[in-house]
């Protein structure tokens, strides 16, 4: 899972990046060259994974992991140069910093401090983006569709004008519910506005108490799609302090949580996210899919020659498994079922793929 923070200029990018990965970037400090970004992998924290990895002692415990990459920031108009399109497209999902804090040091590029216009503007920019790239295919296919005969050029013409339309009315298309057949032809465009989005609001230090209600600063709501409210400088400030008390003074300032852990949540919401979870010979592993993906794909996220190959998945959940505490058991009472190529895999389930080479 790949998630890219972007936004305008001075919102609190580098500053949230350093709060959700640990790194220790400069703050404040133009990226110069577009093209350079921060980029770090973190562990997503996982008890399940620690339960089944306490029944396999002399096993290493890899838990899943999402990368964030953090890009400098772009004035309006500005999304649609390549380097951020090339940067955003490669994503599975983007993190929208949005300025929420007043600073009369740090100048905001719109002459107000307000949320809800700075995210209806971004949503404008990715549509933009997604509008250029759909006007450029549809120029390309007229001339490859002039006096020949293609049905799938003429679907994919029908499925761009379909987004195309949707697109100038404003709706950015991971709002409008294409059938599986367009999806799949949007999907391989990358279109920005097709992308899962979280909108992360950098609160004023004076408005803590609408930090559990990012729902308040959102112009729009819909699927793929939510908010999470943070204090950039409370939070920087806390994690100077010792770790042994930086939960203390989370909870003086009235906060529940440090910004990842919200950030996680979320993204398994926006991105509609399961884990399954393999024992290997040196391994126990957390693995994130999207819901609803048959076995051979899920087996495909390990090695794709484990999908090319899938002969059927062995499997058991997780909490049956901790039940009974060991795979011998568990086969003995017959509580490991085999799946073929059309089973979906379930969050929580233990898998052990078969395949052929
Ligand atoms: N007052 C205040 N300043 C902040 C907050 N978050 C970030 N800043 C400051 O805003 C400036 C820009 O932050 P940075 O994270 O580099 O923003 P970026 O340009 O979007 O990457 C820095 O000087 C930060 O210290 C906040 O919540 N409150
Ligand atoms: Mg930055």
């Amino acid at each position: 899972m790949k998630f890219a923070l972007f936004g305008f200029p001075k919102t609190g990018k580098t500053t949230l990046f350093n709060l959700l990965t640990g790194a220790e970037y400069e703050v404040g400090f133009h990226q110069k060259k577009k093209e350079e970004l921060h980029l770090r992998t973190c562990s997503i924290p996982d008890e399940r994974l620690d339960k089944l990895a306490e029944l396999f002692p002399d096993k290493e415990k890899k838990p899943a992991t999402v990368d964030f990459i953090d890009l400098a920031g772009f004035q309006p108009g500005e999304i649609k140069t390549s380097s951020y399109l090339a940067q955003l497209r490669l994503v599975d999902g983007l993190a929208h910093v949005v300025r929420g804090f007043k600073a009369e040091e740090i100048p905001h590029i719109f002459p107000e401090i307000n949320p809800r216009h700075d995210i209806s503007r971004m949503e404008e920019e990715l549509i933009l983006a997604d509008l250029l790239s759909i006007e450029k295919r549809l120029t390309k296919l007229a001339k490859e569709l002039r006096g020949k005969s293609s049905p799938l050029g003429i679907r994919e013409k029908e499925v761009l004008e379909k987004a195309q339309k949707h697109l100038l009315e404003g709706t950015p298309l991971r709002e409008i519910d294409f059938p599986e057949e367009e999806e799949k032809w949007l999907r391989a465009f990358s279109f920005l506005s097709l992308k899962p989005i979280v909108q992360a609001i950098n609160l004023d230090e004076t408005k803590l108490d609408k930090i559990d209600h990012p729902e308040k600063f959102l112009p729009r709501r819909g699927p793929k799609q939510g908010g999470l409210a943070f204090c950039g400088k409370i939070e920087y400030e806390i994690t100077q302090l010792a770790p042994a008390e930086r939960g203390q003074f989370l909870r003086e300032y009235g906060l529940q949580e440090f910004s990842i852990q919200k950030f996680l949540r979320l993204s398994f919401q926006v991105l509609n996210l399961i884990v399954f979870y393999t024992v290997g010979k040196k391994e126990v592993k957390a693995w994130t899919i999207p819901q609803n993906t048959p076995a051979p794909r899920a087996a495909g996220v390990i090695h794709t020659d484990m999908e090319k190959g899938f002969i059927r998945a062995e499997v058991i959940p997780m909490d049956i498994l901790l039940q009974v505490g060991s795979f011998s058991k568990a086969r003995e009472k017959g509580l490991i079922h085999l799946h073929g190529k059309d089973y979906l895999i379930q969050d929580g389930d233990v898998v052990y793929f078969r395949f052929a080479n």
